[in-house]
Formats: structure tokens, sequence, C-alpha cells
């Protein structure tokens, strides 16, 4: 399918459920949240405010918990799959690679520097099949989405205080309550989607869990 770009806050979740088994959170915009959201930020103005510094640590950290997570697990479990319409954790390593590179970093960039050019499209569930994510290997993957991060950090530092309200206004953004997007959705967005691909490699090791548990029930632990 082809990822349409979309604006704002409602990217992390619209990427979600475009992406092979990451899920979809409504609870994110539940009018309880917002209202729990706003009484923490003290006003609505608090939320304009971009506490870029604590988006590029959370951006910083994140490789070190994946290769916690991840490193030195059987090659057959990285590969394994719930099916064929979802992602193994080797794919979705080899996903957020190509996120920090075609998407979130370059349209960022875009968005500061040239924020009236036309971004390039991308598609992340073919990109899987056209690049071959499967034919990878997972350590080799994490030293690269190590050292992709590792650069768009260093880069990310340079722009900090850069004005995150910057707004890219772009044909193929068609969300009727705005059509476009700042730098600060965007920074926001590359955050969230770490974590949502976080719960989804966690959601992997739940379902292995019960592979690997053959005939014994793992319901004990509570429900997904
Ligand atoms: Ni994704």
């Amino acid at each position: 399918m082809t990822l349409t770009p979309t604006p704002s806050r409602w990217i992390p979740d619209l990427k979600a459920v475009s992406e092979p088994g990451a899920g979809f959170t409504p609870a994110l915009t539940a009018p309880g949240a917002v209202a729990w959201f706003n009484a923490s930020m003290g006003s609505m103005d608090a939320m304009n405010v971009m506490n870029a510094a604590w988006m590029i640590d959370r951006l910083e950290r994140f490789p070190q918990s994946l290769v916690a997570l991840l490193s030195g697990i059987p090659d057959e479990d990285a590969r394994w799959r719930p099916g064929p319409e979802h992602w193994s954790m080797l794919e979705i390593v080899c996903h957020l690679v190509d996120e920090d590179l075609d998407d979130f970093g370059t349209r960022l960039r875009m968005t500061l520097e040239a924020p009236q050019a036309d971004w390039p499209l991308i598609d992340p569930v073919a990109a899987a099949v056209e690049r071959d994510y499967r034919s990878r290997n997972l350590e080799a993957s994490l030293r690269e989405f190590r050292a992709v991060r590792r650069t768009e950090v260093a880069w990310l530092r340079t722009v900090e205080d850069a004005d995150f309200t910057l707004e890219a206004t772009h044909p193929r953004l068609t969300h009727p309550e705005s059509g476009s997007l700042r730098a600060g959705d965007l920074l926001s967005a590359w955050c969230a989607h770490d974590a949502l691909h976080l719960r989804q490699l966690a959601r992997r090791l739940h379902e292995l869990t019960v592979v690997r548990g053959g005939g014994f029930d793992a319901g004990y632990a509570g429900d997904w």
C-alpha cells in the first residue's frame, strides 16, 4: 500500500496501521488523555513549546534499548513472523534504519531548510520487499541502525534551537484540518515512532514466548 503523508498529531497512528503489526492506539487521542495532558502541561500554550532536547535525548538512547532487547537472539527468532502479513523483528529493525534515513531525517531537514519543496515519496511496506529485508542479518542491521541514528542525532544537536513551528505545506498532505506539518510534529513523531516499534517488538517476543511454550499456557502472565 502507498503511505500517504499525513499531518501533525495523526502521523504516529496512521503510520502505525500502515505498517504490518505495528498496531493502533486510539487512547492516544482519547478525550481523557487530552484532558490529562492539558492539566499536566498547565496551559494550551505550553503544548506549542517543543522540548527538542528531550526528544533528541530519547532518540539518542533508543538504540541502546534496541540492542539490549535483540542482540544475541537466535536467528530463527529474529526471522519469525506470526503470519505472512506481519514483520519479523529483523524486518522491524531494517524499517527503523530506513525511516531514519528516508522519512524522518529527510523530511525534518526539508521542513527546516526548504519547507516548500516536495518530499520524496516513501512506501515502507513496499520497501521491506523491494529492499529484501528478510535477506539481511540482525546483528549487522542493529549496527547499521546505531550508526545511522548516531549521525542523525549529531545533526539534530545542531538544530536543537531551530524554529520548530516551521511548517511544510505539502500538496500530498490532504488532511482536512491542516494539510501541513510543522517541524515539531515531525520531531515528536520520530520519537513516538521508536516507541511504537518498541511495542511491536515486545509483541513479537510475547507471541514467540507463547509459541516456544508449546502446550503450556502463558496466560497466567495476564492479557496482552
Ligand atoms: Ni514505522
